[in-house]
């Protein structure tokens, strides 16, 4: 089976060009200059269309257990939901819970994924319990195509590690080549914060983003920053929200140090004026890292087009506003952290196109091209380019949508971006050469999803 995608603009990290595209199966094999082939099997009109790389989220948890619930979107909505959004690949998180070990961590994840996703994923490992045996099967965790492994400095008693545990996982990392990705807030501090506020009858969601202030996100990321330093491994902030921390990152950047950092686009356009809202309200927007005041936002922009941001990812961790987000009615330490996002990602990150925040190229670089180099799966991911998997946005660029929670294909009750309206719309999307999504709708399925088994960090100096 052949396509030809002629007539649109191939947008890269360059800019846009005016390009066919012809894919033979599941690759592309080849990108010409316009009206160069005339025939294929399929041809799709891109005229005043982008043809963008598919985008990849780096950071997602579908069906993640989290206080005695877990997230509301199963592998299969929850890609297919992505696939709505122009997102053709995730790389998705398995939590180790404390006393297991890594490779029945795995093992539980693709028993979740495996033939359950619409379109590529992968997994990240999320280390919870540091002991001799958790850092031997880093190895083995490598060599199964996950080479990412986050921690937590957040969550005492939960997720977190110690700066020794820490230290140890880095030396580990540093050994193998694995990077090390860090939830960077000070747990111990908030979780006193969080404690007082509660004592004094303090129970509402804000209470979530004003016990967890901005300088705690700073001062675990400098730590994370040195530890790192210390040990030589690679580092990767996860959800960056705040402006202290990106100035961390900007610095040991500049020293020359193997720092990167994500940010997520909550924290690009909502605020702790969301989490204020009230009746109960606030809670859709209880995440961590919380919502910042907007006086981050100009700076998080910035970091995005100086690269000292270079992914964004949705952080995707979706709770229903009606019987889940409810547990922490009463006591905002009890509300599910997370906010779904996996749908949207593109068109949010194209109104900072529309904005003038950031260019074209930008755009498309740190939510595919980037992400494919920092998790091992380039050239095969994010990038429009002979030899590369078949995975491709066709994007109008001025079609007009407004968000909600009636027309969004996540399985949760609620839209963080209610009634947001947007310039910019997802046409039609191929993965590996399949048309899944296409105005007529979604026509892709739920089995053919393939696991992605990825190289390390393709960055690292
Ligand atoms: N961190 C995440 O990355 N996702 C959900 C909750 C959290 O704290
Ligand atoms: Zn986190
Ligand atoms: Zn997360
Ligand atoms: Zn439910």
């Amino acid at each position: 089976m052949t396509t030809l995608i002629k007539g649109g603009q191939v947008v890269g990290v360059d800019g846009a060009k005016l390009q066919d595209v012809f894919v033979d199966g599941e690759k592309i094999a080849a990108v010409t200059s316009p009206g160069l082939l005339t025939t294929a099997d399929e041809v799709i009109d891109a005229t005043g269309k982008y043809v963008l790389p598919g985008g990849i989220d780096a950071h997602t948890h579908m069906e993640m257990p989290f206080g005695g619930t877990h997230s509301h979107d199963t592998f299969g909505t929850g890609t297919t939901a992505a696939a709505w959004g122009g997102t053709t690949t995730i790389i998705d998180f398995a939590v180790q819970a404390k006393g297991t070990s890594l490779l029945s961590t795995l093992d539980k994840w693709h028993e979740k994924a495996d033939g359950n996703c619409a379109i590529d994923y992968g997994f990240h490992m999320i280390v919870s319990d540091v002991n001799d045996a958790s850092l031997k099967e880093m190895e083995a965790c490598v060599t199964a195509g996950v080479g990412s492994f986050k921690m937590f400095m957040a969550y005492p008693g939960v997720f977190y590690s110690t700066d020794g545990e820490i230290l140890r996982a880095m030396a580990k990392a540093r050994e193998i080549g694995a990077t090390i990705m860090m939830h960077a807030e000070n747990g111990i501090a908030i979780d006193q914060l969080a404690a007082r506020a509660f004592e004094e009858g303090h129970t509402a969601p804000v209470q979530h983003g004003l016990t967890r202030p901005p300088e705690l996100e700073g001062e675990a990321t400098s730590r994370a920053i040195t530890l790192a330093k210390v040990t030589g491994a690679p580092l990767y902030i996860v959800h960056l929200s705040a402006s202290q921390a990106l100035a961390a990152v900007a610095e040991a950047r500049d020293g020359g140090q193997n720092v990167f950092a994500e940010t997520c686009p909550q924290y690009l356009y909502l605020s702790i004026e969301d989490l204020a809202k009230p009746d109960f309200e606030g809670a859709k927007y209880v995440a961590s890292p919380p919502l910042r005041d907007k006086s981050h936002q100009p700076d998080l922009w910035r970091g995005l087009r100086t690269n000292d941001l270079s992914v964004v990812s949705t952080d995707h961790c979706p709770f229903c506003f009606k019987d889940q987000k409810e547990l922490g009615r009463g006591d905002f330490r009890a509300i599910p952290n997370g906010i779904p996002g996996v749908e949207h990602r593109m068109d949010l990150l194209h109104q900072g196109v529309v904005a003038g925040e950031i260019s074209l190229g930008r755009w498309v670089e740190t939510c595919s091209t980037t992400p494919a180099k920092m998790f091992g799966l380039y050239p095969r991911k994010g990038v429009i380019a002979a030899g590369s998997d078949a995975d491709i946005v066709l994007y109008d660029p001025v079609a007009k949508q407004t968000l909600s929670a009636e027309t969004h294909h996540m399985n949760v009750d609620y839209s963080a971006y209610e009634g947001f309206e947007l310039t910019g719309k997802v046409h039609t999307v191929l993965s590996r050469g399949e048309v899944v999504v296409s105005p007529s709708g979604f026509g892709g399925s739920t089995t053919h999803g393939r696991f992605l088994s990825r190289d390390l960090n393709q960055y690292l100096s």
